[in-house]
């Protein structure tokens, strides 16, 4: 069905988007059960603080109030505090320093927005009039909000637990081999590098309804998930708020994640935890400013940065240290990010003999950051990109030309940080792109935006990222508490439609139609006899969900493991009931035909025949359904190249992208229009990040840019009409040859702004978010005579 308009490859509509652009999505701020009460949170206003008192007698004698509790009773009814899922050793082989994190605090708060205590009442106005009226005593302490501040001598201390803030300091890579290519160098490149502090902003907003059956002390969960079944787990190992199975979590429709929805937050748990101490469902549902102070915010890395060429420009050797901010707390998958997501990639696309990469992960009094699009591998990329770019113009080559004389081309090729890529031809991602933009013509398209008064610059971007984190053998040794393997089980009715379970988890990625079309190819069914099943502990009986773009090549691998099975049953039934041998069946066109004949049953005929079992194979158990889980063997490498033009107008400083070609390679794309869609997400997300977002911060930790007033998302106008295109080199190491797509756009954008920009101005002196003021000012300091005043 290769080809077929609904079979991989297929532009097929998002079936999805049926209920989404109607109003009939069901997200969890729609369910409603009898009796529900709704929670609202008494949040810090200080970033660092010891509480002193909390009095909730007033609060508690409001109308509608129901109760109002805090971390004291949590503690005391057993709730455990937040986990880090990966542990990670610094280089002195000490384990990382992680402070308690109770979802409640009673003593000492650390950033602004930490909940103290929970109000639940009859209504949503009710509980937000009592929680203004909780009196909570601080005494406030000084606090610190940037990464480099929190390490110095007499920094405010947050966590006894972590002296001098650090958390970790950790190494990889060979130390003394790259010491020793730097010695020999004929070039080496020096850049200061600031990776910006981002909020994740998924359209709809985190939520939670809880609800605890006493007769059967069982528990529901809907909640705003990306992975309801580690969500389960992580409540029933570790919070002990009921054994898995009595716990049931639901993540229905999500309004995106962007990887913010991977985590169990303080929310969750309390609102599970007061259901039961309040004998009513309890919901909350996160407003847009308390999102701001609550979500996992991503990246926020400073860097040095030394690359080592010799004299040809070849690389020799990467140097690089970075110190992390994580924040007040170490969120669930937090360690990871800048360790083995961030610094195993920092060979890039290219050959460089030795890389050694030291970081240092601090507290800070922020929200505490965990994965957000891309996790780690932005900030790999950035620093990377924009290393390479001004080496190249150090050394007087052309920048593509320099990548060019750098580039991986042999593989699989063993990084010197763990990483082996599969496979790979970064040359036809760079020739594909740089002719898409007429890179040539480019030195004329600059003398003309000259004449009207414009800077033009143009900026390359060479990504690699590691999409399916796996396999669960070695990631357990790198120190994740989790495999990250996938399940997925195929049931075929008896009247032939099917359904298709999956531990994976759809916000936005258009699974309920990719997943389908996977078992539309395979059997020559019609895409609308095909369900898919997610979201939910009691449907589908274990997952990992949905983050580094994994559901590609990790949950389709697991499906079609599972549509294997399927069909080699189906195939057995086939020729029992056509009296042939096994061998001469093909499923062709949703028809089981043998060869050289004209004998054939159509596919539902076959699984009826399953469910009748009047007559199969001796010994054979009737039913057609079958489950599989897949580890892979090894990550898979989505590439490309992404080109950026713009035209900077140095009277405003202002930025405009006037073109921007992406040259993707994601192994098999099942559907182009989806991939598509996660591109333009993702490069959106990346130029927002490049040209216009920051978490900011004021030195007592109060979060400047806490609303959209503040804190500017992209819009419309401000990205151009993109230019995309694939490359394909399948990945060998998954059935269906894929590479995930769903973070690139935001990995490997920023740095072709960045270099856009810098080429534009001709100075490198200017850091993200690169704002009309920031570059009207890294103008003015570079070129004072020419910039406007
Ligand atoms: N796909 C395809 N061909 C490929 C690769 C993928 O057709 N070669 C399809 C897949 O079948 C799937 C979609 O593209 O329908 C994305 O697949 P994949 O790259 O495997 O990513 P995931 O489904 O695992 O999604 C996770 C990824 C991540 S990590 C973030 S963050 C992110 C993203 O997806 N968050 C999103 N895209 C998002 N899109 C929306 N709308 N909302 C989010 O929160």
């Amino acid at each position: 069905m290769a080809g077929s308009v609904e079979g991989i490859g297929a532009r097929v509509q998002r079936r999805e988007d049926k209920r989404f652009i109607t109003g009939k999505g069901r997200y969890t701020d729609d369910m409603t059960v009898a009796g529900m009460a709704h929670a609202v949170f008494v949040r810090s206003p200080h970033a660092h603080a010891k509480v002193v008192s909390i009095d909730a007698d007033a609060a508690r004698a409001m109308p509608g109030v129901i109760a109002v509790l805090s971390g004291q009773e949590l503690v005391a009814d057993g709730v455990g505090n937040l986990i880090c899922g990966w542990m990670i050793h610094s280089k002195d082989g000490s384990p990382m320093k992680m402070g308690a994190w109770r979802a409640l605090e009673s003593e000492h708060v650390r950033h602004v927005g930490q909940a103290v205590a929970v109000v639940v009442a009859e209504t949503r106005a009710q509980a937000r009039d009592a929680a203004d009226a909780v009196e909570v005593e601080y005494e406030p302490l000084p606090a610190v909000v940037d990464a480099l501040d929190a390490l110095k001598d007499g920094a405010p201390q947050l966590h006894e637990e972590a002296p001098g803030n650090l958390i970790y300091d950790w190494e990889i890579g060979d130390a003394a081999a790259t010491e020793a290519a730097f010695a020999s160098a004929a070039h080496v490149t020096r850049m200061e590098i600031r990776n910006n502090r981002l909020v994740p902003n998924p359209m709809e907003p985190r939520a939670a309804l809880a609800q605890y059956d006493e007769a059967d002390e069982h528990y529901t969960l809907w909640t705003t998930s990306q992975n309801p079944h580690v969500a389960r787990l992580v409540l029933s190992a570790f919070y002990n708020i009921a054994p898995e199975h009595k716990l049931r979590v639901i993540a229905p429709d999500v309004g995106g994640g962007f990887g913010s929805k991977i985590y169990i937050y303080p929310e969750e748990m309390v609102c599970l935890w007061a259901s039961k101490k309040t004998g009513v469902p309890v919901k909350w549902t996160c407003e847009r400013t308390e999102a701001f102070l609550t979500d996992a915010h991503g990246r926020d890395h400073y860097s040095e940065a030394e690359m080592a060429l010799d004299a040809q420009n070849r690389i020799l050797g990467l140097r690089v240290k970075t110190v992390a901010n994580l924040g007040a707390y170490m969120s669930l998958f937090s360690s990871s990010v800048p360790t083995y997501l961030y610094a195993t990639l920092l060979s890039g696309q290219y050959a460089i003999p030795a890389i050694h990469c030291n970081v240092k992960t601090v507290y800070t009094n922020t929200v505490p950051v965990d994965a957000y699009r891309g996790a780690g591998r932005p900030e790999a990329t950035y620093l990377l990109e924009r290393m390479m770019e001004t080496a190249a113009r150090e050394v007087g080559m052309d920048p593509a030309e320099f990548r060019r004389a750098n580039f991986i081309r042999s593989f699989p090729h063993q990084t010197p940080v763990i990483m082996c890529y599969d496979a790979g031809d970064y040359d036809a991602s760079l020739e594909a792109a740089l002719s898409a933009i007429d890179y040539a013509g480019f030195a004329a398209r600059k003398a003309e935006a000259a004449r009207r008064g414009k800077l033009r610059g143009i900026g390359l971007s060479c990504y690699i990222e590691a999409c399916g984190i796996a396999p669960s053998q070695a990631v357990g040794s790198l120190g994740a508490g989790v495999g990250l393997w996938e399940s997925a089980e195929v049931r075929v009715n008896p009247v032939g439609t099917i359904e298709v379970l999956t531990g994976s988890h759809s916000h936005g990625q258009g699974h309920e139609t990719t997943f389908a079309q996977l078992v539309a190819e395979r059997f020559g069914v019609g895409l609308d006899t095909v369900a898919i099943v997610h979201g939910d502990t009691d449907k589908v009986q274990f997952g990992m969900g949905t983050y580094g773009s994994r559901s590609g090549a990790v949950g389709m691998s697991a499906i079609v493991k599972a549509l294997d099975k399927v069909e080699a049953k189906a195939k057995r039934i086939a020729a029992h009931l056509l009296e042939a041998s096994e061998g001469d069946i093909a499923l062709e066109g949703g028809t089981f035909k043998v060869a050289g004949t004209d004998k054939e049953l159509p596919f539902f005929q076959v699984a009826l025949a399953a469910y009748t079992a009047h007559n199969l194979p001796a010994g054979m158990e009737p039913g057609l359904k079958e489950g599989a889980f897949y580890d892979p063997t090894n990550f898979t490498f989505p590439a490309g190249t992404y080109v950026c033009e713009v035209e900077v107008d140095p009277e405003t400083g202002r930025t405009e992208i006037v073109d921007f070609v992406a040259a993707d390679d994601f192994g098999t794309i099942i559907n182009p229009m989806i991939v598509e869609g996660q591109v333009h997400g993702g490069l959106t997300q990346g130029i927002g990040q490049a040209l216009l977002e920051n978490a900011s911060y004021d030195a007592d930790g109060q979060l400047l840019s806490a609303s959209y007033m503040d804190y500017t998302m992209p819009r419309a106008d401000d990205v151009p009409s993109y230019r995309l295109m694939t490359t394909v080199t399948a990945c060998p190491g998954n059935p269906l040859g894929m590479k995930g797509c769903g973070e690139a756009g935001a990995i490997g954008s920023p740095p072709a702004v960045m270099n856009a920009i810098t080429d534009a101005i001709g100075t490198n002196a200017l850091e993200m978010p690169a704002t009309p003021q920031a570059v009207w000012a890294a103008l003015k300091a570079a070129r004072p005579a020419q910039a406007a005043e």
